[in-house]
């Protein structure tokens, strides 16, 4: 009753976490809090095309099955993270793709991964940090493989197959580097709502955008981002925090006082995004500081580890956890009996 996911489902909101099946396979402490805490579950890794494509003629699903069985055992939801990224594409589709067969590919992929899933799926990332402003095209899409290879039209194409292959999950463009109040950010969040402006024009099916979320601690966001969810919303479109982890690169070690900053960037962020009625969903990139991403690609100069996540190394709710959880209530307080 005190769970996140508790206090969550009374302001209508979904939360949960990026997970690792070998880790729910194999750790009964990660799957406990997984099972107790989440509503909904995304797929850290397991369903990228590096995952689920070993070769070109073959699929193996036997890691997103196992999610997705899980989720439902659980009473959970799951989002599928992701259908189409510039990152982690297969060595065999770079040394086969061409302009004359990456669409059908790219195709083919989707009908294959999101079709299996069908009816099943809360949503899916169906195109994943399409943006890169440094790039220099003046649609401020990035110059990825699959601009090259399929074409300007490529998002449109991979979010008309996913809306073929299931019409019920929520079609997502999944985004980045747009949360801060700085230049930078603003202008990839102008670019994103132009591209969101241009898909609806055409009639493209999308359903939200999600707000990846990986900040910083101790940095203020504000009205660029309220801006930026508004604008979203305006377009009939839902926004998902997808990926949220507070990373504390900037502070000093000491572990008390990084935890309470940590602690105060989410509980000020949440408020900040879940005074807007668009935001529906909140998760969290990973379950304990032990898993977290942030100490591998990156970690902090003095590799001191990072403690970005809601529980510790041992599974043990750290002050941020209780920051997120009152940040829910402040959306819609619990009724008295959820407080235990
Ligand atoms: O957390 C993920 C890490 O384990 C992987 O090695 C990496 C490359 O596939 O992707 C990380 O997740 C990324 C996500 O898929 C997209 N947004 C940025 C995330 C952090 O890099």
């Amino acid at each position: 009753m005190t769970s996140l996911r508790a206090h969550a489902a009374a302001g209508d909101l979904l939360t949960g976490f990026a997970v690792v099946p070998s880790l729910l396979r194999d750790d009964a402490a990660y799957t406990n809090v997984v099972r107790e805490q989440a509503n909904l579950i995304v797929a850290e890794n397991a369903m990228k095309w590096a995952a689920l494509r070993p070769s070109a003629t073959r699929y193996d699903f036997d890691d997103a099955d196992m999610l997705l069985n899980f989720a439902e055992q659980g009473r959970m939801k799951m989002r599928g993270h992701n259908l189409l990224w510039h990152r982690g594409i297969p060595q065999w589709f770079t040394a086969m793709a061409t302009p004359a067969n990456a669409k059908q590919l790219l195709q083919a992929h989707i009908e294959t991964v999101v079709g299996r899933y069908a009816g099943r799926m809360h949503s899916w990332d169906v195109v994943n940090e399409a943006i890169q402003i440094s790039d220099g095209r003046p649609d401020g899409l990035r110059s990825s493989p699959w601009l090259r290879l399929v074409g300007d039209d490529y998002i449109e194409v991979a979010f008309r197959s996913a809306r073929r292959a299931d019409p019920q999950a929520l079609l997502t463009y999944n985004e980045y580097g747009i949360e801060a109040e700085n230049a930078q950010d603003e202008a990839k969040r102008q670019a994103v709502l132009l591209l969101l402006r241009r898909m609806r024009a055409r009639h493209v099916p999308i359903d939200a955008v999600g707000v990846q979320s990986h900040i910083s601690a101790g940095t203020k966001y504000g009205d660029g981002l309220l801006r930026f969810i508004r604008g979203v919303r305006e377009l009939d479109l839902q926004v998902f925090v997808t990926e949220m982890d507070v990373n504390d690169r900037s502070l000093a070690p000491a572990i008390a006082a990084r935890d309470a900053t940590v602690a105060q960037t989410y509980k000020d962020y949440l408020d900040l995004v879940l005074s807007e009625p668009a935001v529906t969903v909140i998760v969290l990139w990973g379950v304990s500081d032990r898993d977290t991403w942030l100490n591998h690609e990156d970690s902090r100069q003095d590799r001191v580890p990072e403690r970005p996540l809601l529980f510790d190394d041992r599974f043990r709710p750290k002050q941020d956890f209780y920051a997120v959880r009152d940040a829910f209530d402040q959306r819609h307080p619990v009724h008295p009996s959820l407080n235990g």
